[in-house]
């Protein structure tokens, strides 16, 4: 599913985001330490090699709403970008943690001249935020973006199972139209 809003592509996609081969930035949904996790965080950083720790190394502790830029090593992209999402109940407010990580991730993006990123379902695995909400926020804020983004072409989500695409696919559809 695609729409384009600005002259930019935002679609919804089922799969790993570990595993996309034509995107210029792969957005991670990092811890703070900028080490290997579970989900997303471990799926990249298997794929990227140990290169992609140390290279985090300096550049972590991160906070919630942050983002930081790195290489990407062994995937199939040309960079990583960072975003540590709140965790829900914990990290308020969260709605606006959340926008933070998109918004800032986009900039990082734009700064390298990206003009495709990947992002996954950030905060909605291990730090508990309801996907149908992370969901509105996340197009809500990409929404808002893409009139000042110039380098920045193609915005895809990966999202991991059919469920969780379908939450966008109908997230996607009232907040984009
Ligand atoms: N590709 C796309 N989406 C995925 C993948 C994948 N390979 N694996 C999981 N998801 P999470 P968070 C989905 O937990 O909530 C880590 O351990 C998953 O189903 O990766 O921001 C870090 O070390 C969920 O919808 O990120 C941090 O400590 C979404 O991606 C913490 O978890 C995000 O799940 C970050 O938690």
């Amino acid at each position: 599913m695609k729409k384009i809003v600005n002259n930019v592509t935002i679609e919804c996609v089922s799969g790993d985001i570990a595993a996309q081969k034509d995107i210029a930035a792969v957005v991670n949904a990092a811890n703070a330490q900028l080490r290997i996790g579970g989900g997303v965080a471990g799926a990249l950083h298997r794929a990227a090699g140990p290169g992609l720790e140390e290279e985090c190394r300096p550049l972590a502790p991160i906070k919630p709403g942050e983002a930081v830029i790195t290489g990407a090593h062994n995937l199939p992209n040309d960079y990583v970008i960072h975003c540590l999402g709140p965790v829900y109940g914990a990290d308020r407010p969260e709605d606006k943690l959340l926008a933070d990580c998109y918004r800032n991730a986009l900039q990082l993006a734009e700064d390298s001249k990206v003009d495709s990123v990947a992002f996954p379902s950030i905060s909605t695995g291990a730090f508990g935020y309801p996907m149908e909400d992370a969901a509105e926020v996340a197009f809500q804020t990409v929404k808002e973006i893409t009139a000042d983004l110039k380098q920045v072409r193609l915005i895809r989500f990966v999202l991991f199972g059919e469920d969780a695409l379908e939450v966008h696919r109908r997230k996607m559809e009232e907040v984009l139209g």
